[in-house]
């Protein structure tokens, strides 16, 4: 399918409802502004990018069709992804789920659209929620696709696990259609105000516990420990890359997921969901929820390096960038190592 792929499509998502600090939002912007469409054209790819996408409409179309729309938004401090708006109230602890629902509703059907045209969709955020859309706009143009998630956390709470309520450690629990979520929105369903919608039921569960493999994990929470344990699914935390080295667990991560391919005689396509955070803070200073112990600049690099060879990259996401923490010159080190993970999934390094 992309033995020899012309064109990536950059879907920046300037977006940052599914946690709480703000900035992460910018992380496209800057991205792009370190000149990321310039270096992957001169890697040989024909890159479409028209501008970040802006959910300002969707914010607007969610608070003018609550019934409750002239009253003003609760809530006045400036850490404004935590605000709750009258037209988007938490969902038990959930916040903003209605305004994470409709982004990801959004970014899905033009990832989908990207990748049906035959060209690789890489998404820039903005917080992992968008994944949502992602994998699901790759699993509907790919349905064969498998997933590697590399990251410091698993992002498999369900409503019935968060302890935080951040729905950017919960989209890999809503791709699979796991049973803590329905019972949390079934109950909604029953006390919901007709006004508001329900987020999230646009979600088919495409995503089988056997087609993700997780690379980098170190803070699991332990409701996800048991997720993951009770679903059998495949994780190669730090203490794994420590034992094995970082080459070893690619290719245990490539194996998996191609014995389990539903077609045999093709290289099993692979979308790739690389939240910054899972390299050392050493290495990506600039990222709001920073874990000791990650991944080396190498390591990093190394699986981007090693997914490209394989030909079945499909698509890809960089999230978790965020310009406006820690100084100058740690964003400035966070934003090239995200351009440098980018390039490197897309075909640099290899000689
Ligand atoms: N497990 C924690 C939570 O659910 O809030 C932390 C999640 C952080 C998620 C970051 C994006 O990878
Ligand atoms: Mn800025
Ligand atoms: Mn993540
Ligand atoms: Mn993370």
């Amino acid at each position: 399918f992309l033995k020899s792929p012309k064109t990536v499509s950059i879907v920046g998502c300037p977006f940052s409802g599914g946690q709480p600090k703000i900035g992460v939002d910018e992380g496209p912007i800057h991205l792009v502004e370190a000149g990321l469409v310039n270096q992957l054209q001169e890697l040989g790819w024909n890159v479409k990018f028209d501008g970040h996408h802006q959910f300002e409409d969707i914010k607007y179309t969610l608070s003018s069709s609550s019934a409750t729309a002239s009253s003003p938004a609760a809530g006045t401090d400036n850490d404004t992804s935590t605000t709750s708006n009258h037209w988007d109230p938490p969902i038990g602890i959930l916040k903003n789920p209605r305004l994470v629902s409709r982004v990801c509703e959004e970014v899905a059907k033009v990832v989908s659209g990207h990748a049906k045209k035959g060209e690789l969709p890489v998404t820039l955020g903005g917080d992992h929620s968008l994944a949502m859309g992602t994998i699901s706009g790759t699993l509907d143009a790919h349905p064969s696709a498998g997933v590697i998630w590399v990251d410091a956390h698993a992002d498999i709470n369900t409503a019935a696990t968060t302890e935080s309520g951040n729905i950017h450690g919960m989209p890999v629990s809503f791709l699979m259609g796991l049973d803590g979520n329905h019972q949390a929105f079934s109950d909604y369903n029953k006390s919901n105000s007709p006004s508001l919608e329900t987020p999230f039921a646009w979600i088919k569960p495409v995503l089988k516990p056997s087609s993700i493999v997780y690379i980098g994990l170190r803070d699991v929470d332990s409701g996800e420990k048991k997720i993951l344990k009770d679903n059998g699914i495949k994780a190669f935390s730090m203490h794994d890359v420590d034992r094995y080295g970082i080459g070893k667990v690619v290719e245990m991560a490539l194996d998996y997921l191609n014995a389990d391919n539903t077609n045999p005689d093709e290289v099993r396509p692979i979308h790739l969901s690389f939240d910054v955070d899972a390299l050392d803070p050493s290495v990506a200073p600039s990222t709001g929820t920073p874990v000791r112990g990650g991944l080396t600049f190498r390591e990093g690099h190394y699986i981007c390096e090693r997914i490209w060879e394989t030909g079945a990259l499909v698509g890809l996401d960089l999230m978790e960038v965020n310009p406006s923490l820690e100084d100058d010159v740690s964003v400035k080190q966070t934003v090239a190592v995200g351009c440098s993970l980018v390039r490197a999934a897309l075909g640099e390094t290899l000689l």
